[in-house]
């Protein structure tokens, strides 16, 4: 079953059409941009959010970046696995990536080796979860369950991820 963060925080009604940019510090392919149009395109479908690329950095909603151990929110990341990304909870809206990890993307190994890969697209999905408001889940099936094995790809949203964000939305 979801759950939500303490206080069931979310993004307020006036503000339902998102923006989100990609840091400056990181120029990104167009297929990581790819992945997360194709990441937020999933919850708009299934709630009365839109999701759209902004060129502004500091004026978006969402902010995504990859980054490499201490990098100052105070949840430095680990190297390889371990901790593969984090969201905070509405409406702080960052998304940050551990650069560390060998991502798997559409397909092909960022850093070329297939050893502790993990999808990017999955751990997207799951990450947007968060910045929307949603919890953990009890559901295996769910996008929000707390654990994925490496190299797997779970990108569709379950029942159980739909009944939690249209709980919020
Ligand atoms: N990162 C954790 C996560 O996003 C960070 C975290 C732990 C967290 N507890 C939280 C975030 C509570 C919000 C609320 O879950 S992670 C997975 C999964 C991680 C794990 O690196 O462990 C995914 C990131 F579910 F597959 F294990 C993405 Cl998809
Ligand atoms: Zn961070
Ligand atoms: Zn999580």
């Amino acid at each position: 079953h979801y759950s939500f963060f303490p206080n069931r925080p979310r993004w307020p009604r006036q503000r339902s059409q998102l923006t989100y940019a990609y840091s400056p510090d990181n120029p990104l392919s167009d297929a990581v941009r790819g992945v997360f149009s194709r990441s937020f395109e999933r919850w708009s479908e299934v709630t009365p959010l839109t999701f759209s690329e902004t060129t502004s950095y500091s004026r978006a909603d969402i902010r995504i970046g990859f980054y490499i151990g201490d990098h100052g929110d105070g949840e430095p990341f680990d190297g390889v696995l371990g901790t593969l990304a984090h969201a905070f909870a509405p409406t702080v809206g960052r998304l940050h990536l551990d650069g560390d990890e060998n991502w798997i993307i559409d397909g092909d190994f960022l850093n070329s080796s297939p050893y502790s890969a993990v999808d990017l697209e999955s751990v997207a999905v799951h990450e947007i979860g968060h910045l929307l408001g949603l919890g953990h889940s009890s559901v295996e099936e769910a996008i929000m369950y707390p654990t994925i094995s490496s190299g797997t790809r779970r990108v569709e949203l379950s029942n159980d991820d739909i009944m939690g964000v249209q709980e919020l939305y």
